[in-house]
């Protein structure tokens, strides 16, 4: 029986989640419930401590919906990036009545680190349950996946595998303690969006072709590496994956390039670290902030090595997360 929560309101928690082995590249669409899918499996780990906050209700009297996040009333593209979401849960719940949004992002504002991805998944759960319909979780991943693509992922606790319609676990925070160390070394906007940036690299660059035959095989890498809780194999497959979805993006025309001068410092410190005999291995997104996978025994000697480089202007050290948390808040009628 569906359970519409038209008194009251539903709050979801999602957490930021780091792509080890890359996601960039869209595959072709195929229908509507095929948007957004990727063109190279990735993995993932969901992080502790970076989370969103998502509180859903129904607004029969608004025009439209309304999204706030931070206390900003969303617009434009912003807004926009929601909508297949909220269109969908509308489609499946078969209603018609705008929602009511307010979502928070508790990631440190210094962190420099995406939260699209968290929030994605928060409002795919909260909007969904809010309207009535109980979603396995690997229908609320491909629900998230219409609004952030690496949204897919964030359903999930600690390690997860993303390939076709939506992610899917791999083992959760208990199977490896690991920590995810993190360099800021710039917190502020993007230079290209990450969706704007993949799809000019699939649609200019020469490299792509080579970035999308290469890729399974590092996934694999990675799955192998993850199970077998090998942080010297796990090192390498996300690196090689790292420069190779890079190496693509500063083929594409105009270029892409992400990197600080600070970002290669924060590659060569990993690099003596790993020689010292401290096993960690790094990657970057689509913004120069390099992230430090290592054991969680050694994290305070990755983060005191990371603090002392010039240009890291932070570091934060996360450990694997939890998924999804969802709760319904009923108000008396
Ligand atoms: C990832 N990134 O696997 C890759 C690595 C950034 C670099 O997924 O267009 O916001 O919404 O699917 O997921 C960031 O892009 O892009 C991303 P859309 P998304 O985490």
């Amino acid at each position: 029986m569906s359970d519409l929560i038209l008194q009251g309101s539903v709050v979801a928690q999602a957490n930021v989640n780091i792509a080890l082995i890359k996601y960039w590249g869209k595959a072709p669409e195929r229908g509507v419930w095929e948007q957004n899918l990727p063109a190279v499996p990735s993995l993932s780990l969901t992080l502790d401590g970076l989370q969103t906050e998502t509180r859903v209700r129904f607004a029969p009297e608004a025009a439209d919906d309304r999204v706030v996040l931070d206390g900003v009333t969303l617009e434009g593209g912003a807004l926009e990036r929601c909508r297949p979401i909220l269109e969908r849960v509308r489609e499946l719940a078969d209603l018609a009545a705008p929602f009511h949004v307010e979502s928070t992002n508790r990631v440190p504002t210094a962190a420099g680190l995406a939260s699209s991805a968290s929030g994605a998944a928060a409002l795919a759960a909260a909007s969904s349950r809010c309207a009535g319909l109980t979603l396995s979780l690997e229908e609320l991943s491909a629900l998230a996946r219409l609004g952030s693509g690496s949204a897919c992922r964030s359903v999930f606790p600690a390690w997860s595998a993303w390939e076709g319609a939506h992610a899917r676990p791999i083992a959760g925070p208990e199977h490896w303690d690991v920590a995810l160390v993190v360099a800021v070394i710039d917190a502020g906007p993007k230079s290209v969006g990450s969706r704007d940036a993949m799809n000019r690299t699939a649609r200019t660059s020469p490299l792509y072709a080579g970035w999308v035959g290469s890729a399974r095989a590092d996934f694999e890498a990675g799955l192998r590496a993850v199970e077998a809780r090998d942080l010297h194999a796990l090192s390498i497959a996300m690196e090689r994956s790292t420069l190779r979805m890079h190496a693509s993006a500063m083929g594409a025309d105009p270029p892409i390039l992400y990197w600080k001068p600070a970002s290669l410092s924060v590659v060569e410190v990993v690099r003596e670290l790993s020689t010292r005999g401290v096993p960690c291995g790094w990657t970057m997104d689509a913004g120069p902030n390099v992230k430090v996978l290592c054991e969680g025994s050694s994290a305070d000697e990755v983060r005191e090595a990371l603090a002392g480089i010039e240009g890291v202007t932070e570091v934060i050290v996360c450990g694997p997360g939890p998924g999804l948390q969802v709760a319904v808040e009923r108000e008396a009628s």
